[in-house]
């Protein structure tokens, strides 16, 4: 069983990281108490995204945070990171677990009630649903769902749920009634004055949700 804390999920963003660096805000981040760090940059090749994702793994080492690198299988494999994340565009799930082995962690991007009942437990750890609100981090994004999409999807599931989009902390309780296991935010800690404290701010919404 590969199992993940989805609690409070960071996807980083190079360019809302841009003044800290990606590293510097995961390290942040880490000690704020994110559950998860992602490694997204759409625009790096496989060697920047190793060689970021190299740091990346350094500043997560010893921590209990296991490093998702998205989309990019090969990168991956050479950081030695703990999984990837695929979308709906990118690789097969199943060929991507066919390449990682049984080990590796491996999440998959769905957005609708019938991808949820696809899928297969066996290949896929987790899923990412959204986007929950329409956000201006993911341009060209599909139509948002809201917390009704979110809940219908998430009872389709057969794996656990992360969910993504707009999510803030003014957010967390009402995402967290739909069903799902955590948030995944880039912009709530991603370029904010002190991505420390909107991370612990996170986990704290998310622990007085949960009691
Ligand atoms: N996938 C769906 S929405 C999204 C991704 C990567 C971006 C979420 O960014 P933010 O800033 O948390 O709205
Ligand atoms: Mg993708």
């Amino acid at each position: 069983m590969r199992r993940i804390d989805l609690s409070v999920y960071l996807v980083l963003d190079p360019d809302l990281c841009a003044e800290r660096g990606m590293v510097e805000t995961a390290r942040l981040a880490v000690e704020g108490g994110a559950t998860v760090v992602q490694l997204r940059d759409k625009r790096a090749d496989t060697a920047a995204m190793i060689e970021t994702g190299g740091a990346l793994k350094q500043v997560l080492a010893g921590t209990g945070v296991p490093l998702i690198v998205n989309d990019d299988v090969e990168a991956a494999m050479a950081i030695g990171a703990d999984g990837v994340h695929v979308g709906q565009s990118d690789m097969a799930a199943e060929e991507v677990r066919r390449r990682i082995g049984p080990d590796m962690i491996l999440g998959l991007s769905i957005g609708t009630v019938e991808l949820a009942h696809a899928l297969d437990s066996s290949v896929v750890d987790y899923v990412g649903v959204g986007p929950v609100f329409p956000t201006s981090t993911k341009p060209g994004h599909p139509p948002a769902i809201g917390y009704e999409g979110l809940a219908a999807i998430t009872a389709a599931c057969s794996v656990p749920v992360v969910a993504i989009g707009g999510l803030k902390r003014q957010h967390v309780v009402d995402t967290l009634k739909t069903g799902v296991n955590g948030l995944a935010v880039v912009s709530a800690i991603c370029g904010t004055p002190d991505p420390r404290q909107a991370t612990a701010d996170l986990v704290s919404a998310v622990r007085e949700a949960r009691t």
